[in-house]
């Protein structure tokens, strides 16, 4: 197992498109164990294979408190969502960062386990908003791209600031 350096907005390679995995394979489960052991290591409730610079359609999430509860999805795909409720987001590509962002309010999501074999799930709540926020890192999205251009360009300098102190 190893802990996984997570990439920083804005950095170019967080806007790309991640590519389906093909095989659940002996390597696709040991990039699961290490993007989970980076996740709690963050900490963060969710994590998805483009922060740790894979282009694969891989995510992690564990939104328990006690930690034991970890959820992986492997090409995960939201089959169905219904409602919409706005919540505050962080993302641990964003440091320090938190804003308000709309999602669905439930989803069922498809995806593979760490066998390869095909699940669904029915996700509301905090859950619900992770599994959206971890799939969109897969389409190279970043929940800072549904703000308002002032404040991205705010959250750009400052981040950018914030590289070059700890550079
Ligand atoms: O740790 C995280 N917390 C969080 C809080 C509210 C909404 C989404 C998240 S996901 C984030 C971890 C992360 O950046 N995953 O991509
Ligand atoms: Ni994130």
């Amino acid at each position: 197992m190893a802990i996984l350096d997570i990439l920083i907005y804005p950095d170019p390679r967080l806007h790309e498109v991640a590519a389906p995995v093909d095989t659940v394979d002996d390597n696709i489960r040991k990039l699961v164990d290490d993007m989970a052991e980076t996740m709690y290591a963050a900490p963060g409730i969710g994590l998805a294979a483009a922060q740790v610079n894979e282009r694969k359609r891989i995510i992690v999430v564990d939104i328990s408190e006690s930690k034991d509860s970890l959820k992986i999805f492997i090409n995960p795909q939201i089959i169905s969502a219904e409602g919409s409720e706005e919540s505050e987001e962080g993302c641990l590509s964003v440091p320090d960062i938190y804003a308000p962002v709309s999602r669905a309010e439930k989803i069922r999501v498809r995806a593979l386990d760490r066998n390869g074999d095909s699940f669904e799930l029915d996700a509301d709540g905090l859950l619900a908003v992770c599994i959206q926020h971890e799939i969109d890192h897969l389409d190279g999205k970043v929940f800072v791209d549904y703000l308002s251009r002032l404040k991205q360009d705010r959250i750009r300098k400052k981040l950018s600031k914030f590289q070059r102190q700890s550079a």
